[in-house]
């Protein structure tokens, strides 16, 4: 029985492969691909100086690499860089191409992003004119291709000039906020620029970034080739979710050649879900074919479950030859819940039918030369936000439709994303070109971004509804001209309401619009009641810290103050001689107009002037943090009014003074570490309200808990003046007080005391800390903190160490640092009391000997 069988079991095989290789000889693949990466050369336009180039890349980081520039973060440099924006800049490769693919049907370069007006030439024809850094662009190229060897020639023209050109065109001034550096950029008439060509806007210059405007093939080049069809796209709609099913359909795009017979199917790593025949027709053209994933399990953010993710592939078969493309989607339902109510109309985000109060912050890209940011940095980034409790992020309009590679990172973490498209703080063109560039750069986007999970909503702008209404520009403009003002104004119109919703509505119509944030609806005006909020009454409008916990709106989508970096950044652009804010170099790592003054105004407020400059950066860190926390607590502690509190910003694009949780170097401020503890899944808050003191619990689990409220006044030597220990039922997903008192009683009660006591709040359950929270009743400049005797004890563990801190006094915001070594603290700028024994891990390479000699500890006593 057993030879028998062999013996057809190789025949049958013989057949098959006699079948296969006398059916085609052909590639069984449909589709080939490969990256035009390499012996890429760089040349000024005019000039006769080819370099070597990267690819993906840009100018300036080619012209570092080739040593024709100097770093433009250190120090003064980036001024010096601003001609490199008015050139022109052309890059060249040659590839070879093979007979074989010479016979394929169709052959296309595939250009994932060109940084911005490119020429694209093959073997001296141009094949493609680009103006949009955020769209992708193919091209069919198979009439210029030659077999051996092709040449690939692109030419970047100037975007200033090109700008300048539209600029000059339009008639009239399209208002564009001073974030466009125009004088920085030394652009002839302080031309702002910016608005007219699609390209991230940051390039220009923010008030946190440089003006170093790019131009480059900033992300990778392909050369496809493919017989009778290619799967342009595949989309996964989810049309229902149940316990024991969930329900799908999977829209393939597909170009065929021509017309003709096809199998498509749908797979997951184990199983063909679906197989569906149908007939092809030639062009691109949308086919259809429903599955289902039995006992679905839910993707879920930070804190409530598992983010869990199901690898999806489509599969096309042609003739017996395939193509396919993966993908992959979480299972979950999503909902921006806009119902009215008593205060007004609700937003908020309902995941799998939960209510769900969104924490965390407005990212920025992580540098101004995009290609350089590695898969680690996003890596960073990500696992900071996630480590930090955060489950969003909103990907700020002022910067890119960020990598796929950071949204696959979002989805296997749990972090939603508030999705801008690329519009900030400036009124833009409405001219059709413009208007049909913008709606192909909105669908290019929206179907590369659509099936991940990650993507919670999809938002017009950032602040120019508030810019045209609030800031007044509507006003001015209507004062120069109505004519030109409504002009502006249409054109917002077409962008914002039209266009955008439009591709939205057809391309991902589960997915919510939201037309600018900040506002209450769509061309509606943010308020406090309706929709998303900006504020910045602190730092802009001087208003105290509290205020972040009594000026609340429905979601709180920005607000922020500013830190320096801390000194080991501040040494990798400055030199001893610049350290002074005033300074022209600190100066010019400090781009908002009122940041110094700001920073000091509210730091001596609370502290005194700080003794030198390495104790001004350590102060401004604390006191960054010690503001935040009032809306990180006072947000959550608003809910379910209140359900968003996204702080601006968790990163940074160079060594800046800046309102970010970490630096440029991914190094956390005290702000990270204060946001990881105000964002905790269970979090107990004291807090003064009018003549109350009150203590807080947020639960956001979605289970109630039983635990234990301790809480105590603690003198700074560590001696227990009063304490109360409460058992609390916390509700599931909830905000409520637990303590209560007049505030007045308190403080006259302890009145000789006040100055030399913390109130310290805990909660435990089952014998664990969920949650602890210091607060002090009066400034720290008005209490008695005397210096402290701080203890440290140094053990091995296998990725650095574990340090453990004891004090005699109550050691006020203790700060470990290790010099210019590379390591993480897992908790930093803590408040240490005494009988407290602290141990905090450092994750670092250093050996021992070198630890203890450059592990410094301080406390806020020292920095005075
Ligand atoms: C917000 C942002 C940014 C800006 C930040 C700090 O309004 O939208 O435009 O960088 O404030 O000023």
């Amino acid at each position: 029985m057993k030879s028998i069988f062999r013996v057809q079991t190789l025949a049958a095989l013989f057949l098959l492969i006699t079948v296969a290789c006398t059916q085609t000889s052909k590639d069984p693949k449909l589709m080939i691909q490969s990256e035009i990466n390499s012996n890429w050369t760089f040349n000024q336009v005019g000039q006769d100086e080819w370099l070597p180039a990267t690819v993906p890349g840009t100018v300036h980081t080619d012209l570092i690499d080739n040593e024709k520039i100097e770093d433009p973060f250190y120090r003064l440099n980036e001024h010096n860089l601003q001609w490199i924006d008015k050139v022109d800049w052309e890059y060249k490769t040659t590839f070879t191409v093979e007979k074989s693919l010479l016979k394929r049907d169709r052959i296309q370069l595939d250009f994932k992003g060109l940084d911005t007006y490119a020429d694209v030439m093959l073997n001296n024809n141009k094949v493609a004119s680009t103006d949009n850094m955020f769209r992708e662009w193919q091209m069919d190229v198979k009439e210029f291709l030659q077999e051996g060897e092709n040449e690939l020639h692109i030419v970047f023209r100037s975007p200033i000039v090109e700008g300048i050109k539209k600029y000059d065109a339009q008639g009239y001034v399209i208002p564009a906020s001073d974030n466009d550096q125009a004088e920085n950029g030394e652009v002839e008439g302080g031309k702002r620029v910016s608005i007219y060509t699609r390209k991230a806007g940051y390039h220009f210059g923010w008030d946190w970034g440089p003006r170093l405007v790019t131009s480059g093939i900033w992300r990778p080049v392909y050369l496809q080739a493919w017989d009778e069809a290619k799967i342009e796209d595949l989309q996964i709609i989810q049309n229902s979710v149940e316990e024991d099913k969930a329900t799908f359909t999977a829209v393939f795009e597909v170009d065929a050649a021509e017309k003709g017979k096809a199998v498509f199917s749908v797979k997951n790593e184990q199983n063909k879900l679906a197989e569906a025949s149908i007939n092809l027709v030639e062009g691109t053209n949308k086919y259809t074919v429903n599955f289902e994933i039995e006992n679905p399990k839910l993707w879920w953010t930070v804190g409530l479950g598992d983010p869990y993710l199901y690898n999806l592939t489509g599969e096309l078969s042609v003739k017996g030859r395939t193509t396919s493309k993966d993908t992959r989607i979480g299972i979950r339902t999503l909902e921006l819940v806009r119902d009215k109510d008593d205060d007004g109309t609700s937003f908020y985000f309902k995941l799998n039918g939960h209510p769900v109060f969104m924490k965390g912050a407005n990212y920025i890209p992580n540098d101004v030369f995009l290609p350089r940011v590695s898969a680690e940095n996003y890596k960073t980034v990500v696992e900071t936000a996630k480590n930090s409790n955060n489950n969003m992020l909103r990907i700020w309009g002022g910067g890119v439709y960020e990598e796929d590679i950071f949204y696959d990172l979002c989805d296997e973490n749990g972090i939603l994303i508030w999705q801008d498209f690329m519009f900030a703080c400036a009124m833009f063109p409405g001219d059709d070109a413009f208007l049909e560039n913008v709606k192909q750069e909105a669908i290019d986007n929206v179907k590369r971004l659509r099936n991940h999970p990650s993507i919670a909503m999809w938002c017009g702008n950032n602040e120019i509804l508030a810019a045209w209404n609030g800031w007044g520009w509507r006003r001015a403009e209507e004062a120069k001209s109505k004519e030109n003002a409504d002009k502006i104004w249409q054109a917002y119109v077409d962008i914002f309401h039209k266009t955008l919703p439009g591709v939205v509505e057809e391309y991902d119509a589960q997915r919510s619009y939201w037309g600018s944030s900040p506002s209450s609806g769509l061309g509606v005006d943010a308020d406090l009641v309706n929709g998303d909020e900006h504020y910045w009454g602190v730092w802009w409008g001087k208003e105290p810290f509290s205020t972040y916990a009594t000026h609340l709106a429905r979601f709180m989508s920005e607000y922020g103050f500013q830190s320096f970096p801390e000194i080991a950044t501040v040494r990798k652009y400055a030199t001893p001689e610049d350290y002074d804010i005033r300074s022209e170099v600190m100066n010019s790592h400090q781009r908002s107009s009122i940041g110094n003054g700001t920073i000091e105004y509210y730091m001596l407020k609370e502290y005194n002037k700080p003794k030198d400059f390495e104790s001004f950066l350590y102060v401004n860190h604390v006191l960054q943090a010690e503001g935040i926390k009032f809306g990180l607590e006072g947000h959550r502690r608003a809910m379910p009014y209140c359900m968003g509190s996204l702080y601006w910003q968790i990163n940074d694009c160079w060594p800046v003074a800046s309102w970010s949780s970490t630096d440029y170097y991914q190094k956390w401020k005290a702000l990270q570490y204060y946001v990881k503890k105000g964002f905790s899944q269970v979090l107990v808050s004291p807090y003064e309200e009018g003549i109350k003191f009150k203590v807080g619990i947020v639960n956001d689990r979605l289970e109630p808990i039983k635990a234990e409220l301790n809480l105590r006044l603690v003198d700074f030597d560590g001696k227990v003046i009063w304490e109360e220990a409460h058992l609390v039922d916390i509700a599931a997903n909830s905000s409520d007080d637990y303590y209560d008192v007049n505030k007045n009683e308190l403080r006259f009660k302890y009145r000789k005391n006040i100055k030399n006591l913390v109130f310290t709040a805990e909660l435990v359950e089952n014998g664990q800390v969920l949650s602890k929270n210091y607060y002090y009743f009066l400034p720290y400049k008005n209490l008695k903190a005397t210096t402290p005797t701080v203890e440290r004890t140094i053990s091995k563990t296998d990725e650095g160490f574990d340090v453990t801190v004891s004090t005699d006094k109550l050691a006020k915001s203790v700060y470990l640092q290790i010099g210019d070594e590379e390591g993480f603290f897992s908790d930093n700028y803590f408040d240490l009391l005494p009988n407290e024994k602290v141990t905090i891990n450092l994750r670092t390479k250093i050996p021992e000997e070198q630890l203890n000699e450059v592990l410094t500890i301080r406390t806020l006593n020292d920095a005075f």
